[in-house]
């Protein structure tokens, strides 16, 4: 069997707008109420997928989920007509595009079972993001419906926020190889919500059946919260046995270095320094929010293995403290050899980088569902629905017009349909 990392980006939603409702993000914050371009965010996430895939990377997708999502103002005792405009605008969230945060992945050979364990995040803390596990899990059920392989679990009780992959990372000497999981948490007393509770991020960890002497749950600085990193991975990134993270990722930092040295004595972390780049230039630029990947077969090497590549937004360049530092990093001898920019600019001012769109699950592509795969030809149709589709714009008042609403529907429906997913509808 053919492990191999396989990203799952979420295409971004036709109803794609900028309303504010993520207390701690600083980038949905400032752009509360700027007129959102839906079908041009959702064209710069295909540009990324059809990037990867010309990299030689497996890519995979998930579906935008249903808005305005009626069901949720119902139970809510109101309806997407009557509803306050805070409401409305959280049954309105195209936030599911940030499939970091749809699930926590262990992989089969993390897990007791042998099976690959999902655990789909309740992302409790926010109410426009705490409606979008019901249409995780079913596209979860259905892209890894193979119960000899893969494990899907519900979500652990809300009472426990969970934000699924963004504060999860696995180290490894390759993909295919026994890893560390890393489960970093966030404690409450800030100015900012801390999202991840250290009792969800154990009980996932027990769902997916890891070992736990090879899982660590490491605490988040609160500097990094109040400085703007609602998530670790706005702060940090791993692959295979790299770990690239800011000096002031952590709350004790020579303790979690020393744990995963211990449980991988090939781990090499790559830090860098808060006197280079600052904590407020790192979550500007989502230097940290990259993909951070390793280059396939017949590419360069290091004295480890492969080279690895980072997959940045284009706002890294703009940052002069982030570009200089990695400029510099890429000409030394480390593991990371290659800097590849993207433009999610649309993605970027809610707050969601190249490494917030995509759900990494290291499978058999064999084994997944193939409407859920994508190549270069179904990028293209997908494209071409979303042009046909997708509203060009949308302001803060459009979100009260009932014909937006239905343009929004009818344009998850087309996509459904070009997918032959209309079991999802
Ligand atoms: O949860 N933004 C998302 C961004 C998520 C980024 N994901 C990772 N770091 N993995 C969030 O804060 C803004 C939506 C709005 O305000 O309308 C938003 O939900």
């Amino acid at each position: 069997m053919a492990l191999v990392e396989i990203n799952f980006d979420g295409i971004v939603g036709p109803s794609h707008n900028y309303a504010g409702l993520s207390l701690g993000n600083l980038a949905a914050t400032a752009n509360a109420g700027s007129i959102a371009f839906p079908r041009a965010a959702a064209l710069q996430g295909v540009e990324k997928m059809r990037h990867n895939l010309r990299l030689g990377l497996a890519q995979g997708l998930f579906l935008p989920h249903r808005r305005p999502n009626r069901l949720w103002l119902e139970a809510l005792g109101t309806n997407v007509e009557e509803a306050s405009e805070t409401l409305r605008a959280a049954a309105l969230s195209a936030s599911a595009m940030w499939a970091a945060n749809a699930a926590t992945v262990s992989p089969a050979p993390d897990t007791r079972d042998g099976r690959c364990h999902l655990t789909v995040a309740n992302l409790d803390t926010m109410a426009h993001r705490s409606h979008e596990w019901p249409g995780t899990l079913a596209q979860l059920n259905l892209a890894f419906a193979d119960a000899a392989r893969f494990a899907v679990h519900a979500p652990v009780p809300a009472t426990f926020g969970d934000e699924g992959a963004a504060n999860h990372m696995r180290l490894c000497a390759g993909h295919g190889a026994a890893g560390v999981e890393v489960f970093v948490y966030g404690v409450r007393g800030g100015a900012f919500p801390a999202r991840q509770h250290v009792e969800a991020s154990r009980a996932v960890a027990r769902l997916n059946r890891l070992d736990p002497a090879r899982t660590l749950f490491v605490r988040q600085s609160e500097e990094a919260i109040a400085a703007g990193a609602f998530h670790n991975d706005v702060v940090a990134v791993a692959n295979e046995h790299v770990l690239f993270a800011h000096e002031q990722a952590f709350a004790d930092k020579a303790d979690f270095y020393a744990a995963l040295k211990r449980l991988l004595p090939a781990a090499e972390i790559v830090e860098v320094p808060a006197g280079l780049v600052s904590l407020a230039d790192a979550i500007r630029s989502y230097l940290f929010n990259a993909q951070l990947v390793t280059l396939p077969e017949g590419g360069p090497s290091t004295s480890l293995g492969r080279a690895m590549a980072l997959i940045l937004p284009e706002e890294a360049r703009e940052t002069p403290a982030v570009w200089q530092w990695l400029e510099a990093m890429v000409a030394g001898n480390g593991p990371i050899r290659r800097l590849d920019l993207v433009d999610v600019r649309q993605s970027m001012a809610n707050g969601g980088g190249p490494a917030c769109l995509r759900l990494r699950i290291v499978a058999d592509p064999a084994t997944v569902d193939p409407r859920f795969l994508v190549d270069e030809g179904k990028l293209d149709r997908i494209a071409a629905c979303i042009a046909d589709h997708w509203p060009e714009e949308i302001a803060p008042d459009d979100l009260a017009d009932p014909a937006l609403w239905a343009r929004i529907e009818a344009a998850r429906r087309a996509l459904h349909t070009l997918l032959d997913l209309e079991t999802l509808l």
